[in-house]
């Protein structure tokens, strides 16, 4: 299985962002994560459309779009970039959450959910017919550098044992404090891929060849 590895792009460096983006890819990267927040659903800000634009202008690799905000069905057109391939919404900020999902697909991008800690998941159940993407919150949303909640291992069990039921295919993306501490661990539990930022790349001086090289040799 080929996983992906998203660098969360509001740990960046933003003064160097084009030659930021550029070390990423070629350090392996496969995917951008790209965290919107409006200071409502969560309390914080991170990216803004201007900064997403520039990166899709110059982006050779997918952008993965994660909408911290209340009602995204509002925002979704914002997004209709170019190298965005798939949207994340929260259940619990959409006012119809089914509708918001197939607005996503009728972008021709995958339509996502982003599952809190304590999220029910019974919004995963309900719209397993539509989800494409899924992203378990190893943190509450807000934050980088947030500590792992260790109660995310059996939450991501559950959740690939619904997929599996409902043979459901989509991608399981991890995001939040993902370390060599945790990978391995969350592989076995059924990730199909993780969302990096202070814990796993951005650190010990940014070099990023050295640091997802160093993740990916714990999987082995
Ligand atoms: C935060 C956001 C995340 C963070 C990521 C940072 O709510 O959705 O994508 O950017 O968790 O990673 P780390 O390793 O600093 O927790
Ligand atoms: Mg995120």
């Amino acid at each position: 299985m080929e996983i992906n590895y998203s660098p969360s792009l509001m740990c960046v460096d933003l003064l160097n962002l084009r030659s930021e983006v550029e070390n990423l890819a070629n350090a392996g990267c496969t995917t951008y994560h790209i965290d919107v927040m409006d200071g409502n659903y969560v309390p914080n800000m991170a990216l803004g459309l201007l900064d997403i634009k520039a990166i899709d202008s110059i982006s050779t690799l997918p952008l993965e779009v994660h909408l911290m905000v209340t009602e995204p069905a509002k925002l979704l057109d914002l997004f209709d970039l170019k190298n965005v391939s798939t949207i994340f919404v929260h259940p619990e900020s959409c006012t119809d959450l089914r509708r918001t999902l197939l607005k996503i697909k009728s972008m021709k991008k995958h339509p996502g959910i982003a599952i809190n800690p304590n999220s029910s998941l019974s919004f995963l159940v309900e719209t397993i017919d539509l989800v494409e993407a899924i992203i378990v919150m190893a943190v509450n949303p807000g934050y980088a550098g947030q500590k792992f909640i260790e109660t995310t291992y059996e939450k991501l069990q559950t959740v690939t044992e619904i997929c599996t039921k409902y043979s459901c295919k989509a991608e399981i993306l991890l995001d939040g404090s993902i370390s060599d501490k945790n990978i391995k661990q969350l592989i076995e539990y059924g990730a199909t891929g993780f969302v990096l930022g202070t814990a796993g790349l951005f650190r010990d001086g940014n070099d990023y060849v050295a640091n997802l090289n160093h993740l990916k040799k714990v999987l082995k």
